[in-house]
């Protein structure tokens, strides 16, 4: 019998948060006293498993010549080409087998070395600590071969006490990290796992007499106008805030008329906390979190979230971020009219904090906590039903409140995410309540809100939000008396989110939704040589959840994808509408006026801007309205016309420049001529051909060959699309899953049976029936064909035959052009449009290449259709349509990007196909999430539209 002993390894299976750390603390950056960042270049040896090699990398002289290197801050997967391993994905499943505190022995582990001298200037006196802002997922450290603890926690910050150890030269630091711990358990997020020192480590040096921790209470009466500033400090000191001559004792209240912090005027002010021997910058928002009347107020306000879930993501550091990649994240999204920030699932590194103060974002700060692969086995054995996680739970939850309480953007703290419920998350959720009262607390897996302070549900359909909204939905008595966020909806996976307009129609009209946050911000693709960006499965994982983890609103370069556009839209602070030559402009800031907007408008007579001018509008308070005329509109022929009003900034801000559009309205000012073609021409019958006008078509099939000198692979009807990952649908989180209905049907291999081809008076008229292998339901089609001579008109009238349960993928036509390339049209653009997509798809002439037409989702699937087109010009022709119609343009067929699994899956071939489409199913987001409202189906009824080609001069 053989069985295993303590070991010096048995910290990694431990479920206590380590040993070693000093008591977290506010983290900051001192005016004066000196840090020592290690970055850079560390020595690196990867063995097998946890127990491989012993400690003596660890003591002074070991030679580590022989070593590779990696860079610190970062993940070893991510780094040495494959020759340090490679991540994984997935969702929620574990890779590894649930064992708590278990861990598998194949346990890469990365032994890293760094030597270092203290700068010539280090202080001799006083103190040092060395700082790990982030480590996955379990760490020993060693300073000079001294053991000086070891900890888990990966997204949280770990400090020592090292001054006694520490030398002039030569110092060697060693840090050995364990991908799996017991701590692997409790970071159970949708993500890439990525092992590493991936956030920096710096040597910290303490003078006798310095800061040590503090907490800034920042209060606003919105009554009277004060603000009272109140820091709390372990070491006494004195607080100054010059703009505000305060210059109080440490522990001593301040209270003066202040200007209040919020996300949309987020005004700081710098102060400095002086003790005896530091001086520590402080930044000051003054703002007042409360639970009143069911609502979450800030400074006396109701506030509406307008969020996103940000994980931390670059797609060759991993979650390695520097700071102007945060600040990236941060313009983009108040460029976005984002404003609010759930920092899923994690706390985020500092720094990103920072910049949501300065620039103003509302902040949900989660806790680095998920168990979500015990949902697996009915969450038994979940750590956080478990007394025995619980002192780790409480240690993760110190950890990020410490860390980040002095940050005024933060107005919830989280407990995690997705990790059932029990008594470990009401301990975190009562030492949270205790230490900070003046925030709330969110939780979204605990549906009765025993610990939370907000009712918040993921992906919640709209009629139960409607539900909620009215106060309908029943619950316990908690949870009937608190507002209600959804902390994740309008999952961005592929094209997509749909619907979520129509979820913001319902967070404006309901006062107990307090709004939302889009799931998610980015796309965790990792930048890979042969495949673009590679997903789950690409490193050969052997489980995984595949594109599961590209899911944002930016591609991962960060190039806004069409969902970001779209939910900008929704959600702009302010609302324009109009009708006969009147504007209405309605304010839905929460507390900005309009006065930092300029309003232009605009007259488009068939989409060409033909007058402008501005408009004069009065600053709005939040919520006020003011209906505005417009001038005489400009005299011109029978054509459609549109007013166009924008709201732009109205001089430069931190986050955009002056005459960045913040909000827009287009209204109709008067309609269009459809078009008409008089059918003059009679269809001739040649020896191989039949012509009409223009064209001709082929004399058996009735197929059109050519439009004057353009040859044409005949139009023809098509009801299929390339599924979008909302079309593919999950089992476990919808249900609702489209592709399989619709290929089980066959709709993605329909076929064309030609019954008659009749030539008439003055129309070619060729009957089909479409319909799939081994069914008997089918469309009839008739195409008839007319022309005046110079323009061809085609009418596709379709008939359902048979019983119709599911909706259509689309309906319309396909044709092959055998060259396009610059596209002109007018119509929505510039981007793509769904039906439950369309929100900023702006009318006007826009145009674009073919490629430039494609949407490069990481895994290709329909994308780019451009919506309400009136014309396009392509190939040598021009298309108008009767009515409005959709259209996309590519270099393969519907067939080659259905079957593509990464862009790089697809070759341009010689023939640009085009589809032109009377109608697409909606998007929806069932993907995770409800399916398209039932207003954007795309039932199987009769339907009839035109299209009126004629050939451009060249
Ligand atoms: C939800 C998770 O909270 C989030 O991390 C992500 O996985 C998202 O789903 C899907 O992308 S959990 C799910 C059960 C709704």
């Amino acid at each position: 019998m053989s069985f295993r002993t303590t070991s010096a390894f048995d910290y990694v299976e431990d479920v206590s948060p380590g040993s070693g750390a000093l008591p977290p603390r506010a983290w900051y950056a001192s005016s004066d006293a000196k840090a020592l960042p290690l970055d850079g270049a560390w020595r690196f040896r990867l063995s097998a498993t946890a127990d491989a090699e012993d400690d003596s990398f660890a003591e002074e002289g070991y030679d580590a010549d022989g070593w590779a290197e990696v860079t610190v801050p970062g993940h070893w997967v991510l780094q040495g080409d494959g020759a340090f391993g490679l991540p994984i994905y997935t969702n929620h499943l574990y890779p590894f087998p649930v064992d708590p505190p278990h861990v598998p022995t194949e346990n890469p582990t990365g032994d890293h070395l760094r030597v270092f001298d203290l700068p010539e200037d280090w202080p001799a006196d006083g103190g040092a600590v060395i700082r790990f802002d982030g480590v996955e997922s379990c760490a020993r450290v060693w300073l000079n071969g001294t053991d000086i603890g070891e900890f888990k926690g990966s997204r949280l910050a770990h400090e020592f006490a090292v001054g006694h150890l520490l030398k002039p030269k030569g110092n060697v630091l060693a840090v050995r990290v364990h991908q799996w711990s017991a701590g692997s358990y409790l970071e159970d997020q949708d993500q890439w796992w990525l092992p590493g020192i991936f956030r920096e480590v710096t040597l910290l040096h303490r003078p006798a007499g310095g800061v040590l921790d503090f907490f800034v209470h920042a209060s606003y009466d919105h009554l009277t106008g004060e603000g009272t500033l109140r820091v709390d400090s372990d070491v006494d000191g004195r607080v100054l805030v010059p703009a505000l001559d305060i210059d109080v004792a440490t522990g001593e209240p301040a209270t003066t008329l202040v200007a209040p912090w919020s996300a949309e005027s987020p005004r700081l002010y710098d102060g400095e906390l002086v003790t005896e021997g530091e001086r520590v910058p402080l930044r000051i928002g003054f703002r007042t979190v409360v639970l009143e009347d069911g609502l979450i107020k800030v400074n006396g306000k109701a506030v509406l979230f307008k969020g996103v879930n940000r994980h931390e993501w670059h797609p060759e550091k991993g979650r390695t971020l520097d700071l102007e990649t945060m600040r990236e994240d941060v313009l983009l999204m108040k460029r976005h009219n984002i404003n609010a920030v759930r920092t899923s699932h994690y706390p985020p590194h500092p720094a990103f904090l920072d910049l949501c103060d300065e620039y103003g974002l509302w902040v949900i700060d989660e806790c680095d906590l998920e168990t979500h692969g015990f949902t697996e086995q009915d969450w038994r054995d979940n750590p956080v039903d478990d007394d025995r996680w619980t002192p780790a739970l409480l240690d993760r939850a110190a950890r990020m409140v410490e860390r980040d309480k002095n940050h005024p953007s933060i107005v919830f703290w989280s407990l995690g995410n997705e990790a059932g419920t029990g008594r470990g998350l009401t301990a975190m959720a009562e030492w949270i309540h205790a230490r900070d009262s003046s925030r709330l607390v969110h939780y979204e897996g605990d549906w009765n809100c025993r610990d939370t302070d907000v009712y918040s549900r993921m992906y919640a359909n709209h009629a139960e939000v409607e539900q909620i909204g009215k106060e309908l939905d029943g619950g316990t008595h908690k949870r009937r008396g608190l507002p209600f966020i959804q902390c994740e909806y309008g999952h961005a996976m592929g094209n997509g989110p749909g619907g979520i307009a129509d979820y913001q129609e319902l967070f404006e009209k309901y006062d107990r939704l307090q709004g939302g946050f889009i799931w998610e911000w980015i796309d965790h693709g990792v930048k890979h040589a042969e495949l673009g960006y590679a997903y789950g499965g690409d490193f050969g994982e052997e489980l995984h959840d595949g594109n599961f983890v590209c899911d944002g609103l930016i591609f991962p370069d960060r190039t806004p994808s069409p969902g970001l556009i779209e939910y900008k839209k929704v959600i702009e602070p302010v609302r324009i509408d109009g009708a006969d030559g009147t504007v209405r402009v309605t304010n839905t800031y929460d507390f900005a006026d309009l006065s930092g907007l300029a309003f232009e408008w605009s007259y488009q007579v068939d989409g060409e801007t033909v007058e402008a001018g501005t408009l004069s509008v009065p600053a709005l308070a939040p919520g006020e309205s003011a209906d505005l005329k417009l001038p005489e509109p400009p005299a011109h022929e029978a054509a459609e016309a549109q007013w166009t009003v924008r709201a732009l900034l109205a001089s430069d801000t931190a986050w955009a420049p002056k005459d960045h559009v913040v909000a827009w309205g287009q209204f109709p000012a008067s309609s269009g001529v459809r078009p008409s073609v008089a059918p003059t021409d009679r269809p001739v019958r040649g020896e191989k051909l039949i012509t009409l006008g223009p064209a001709s078509f082929d004399g058996r099939t009735g197929a059109l060959k050519a439009i004057g000198g353009v040859a044409v692979e005949s139009p023809r009807l098509d009801v299929w699309r390339a599924t979008t990952d909302n079309d593919e649908g999950t089992e476990w989180a919808s249900g609702i899953r489209y592709s399989s209905l619709w290929r089980t049907l066959g709709l993605h291999r329909m076929r064309h049976r030609l019954s008659s081809v009749e030539l008439g008076e003055d129309a070619l008229t060729v009957r089909t029936r479409v319909a799939p292998a081994a069914r008997e339901v089918g469309l009839g089609v008739v195409y008839r064909w007319t022309s005046d001579g110079s323009r061809l008109r085609l009418t596709v009238s379709v008939g359902p035959e048979g019983e119709w349960t599911q909706p259509l993928p689309r309906l319309g036509i396909r044709l092959g052009l055998p060259e396009a390339d610059q596209v002109k049209w007018y119509g929505g653009g510039p981007g793509e449009a769904y039906p439950d997509t369309r929100k900023a798809s702006m009318v006007g002439r826009w145009q674009a290449s073919v490629d430039e037409l494609q949407t490069p989702y990481l895994r290709p699937q329909e994308n780019g259709a451009r919506a309400d087109v009136r014309w396009v010009e392509l190939g040598g022709l021009r298309i108008e349509g009767d009515p409005e119609f959709s259209f996309t343009a590519r270099r393969w067929t519907t067939e080659q990007l259905d079957a593509a699994a990464h862009l790089t899956d697809l070759t341009p071939g010689d023939t640009v196909w085009v589809n032109l489409d009377h109608g697409h199913h909606g998007i929806g987001s069932q993907s995770c999430g409800p399916g398209p409202l039932p207003q954007y189906h795309l039932r199987a009824e009769p339907a009839e539209f035109s299209f009126v080609f004629s050939v451009l001069s060249r």
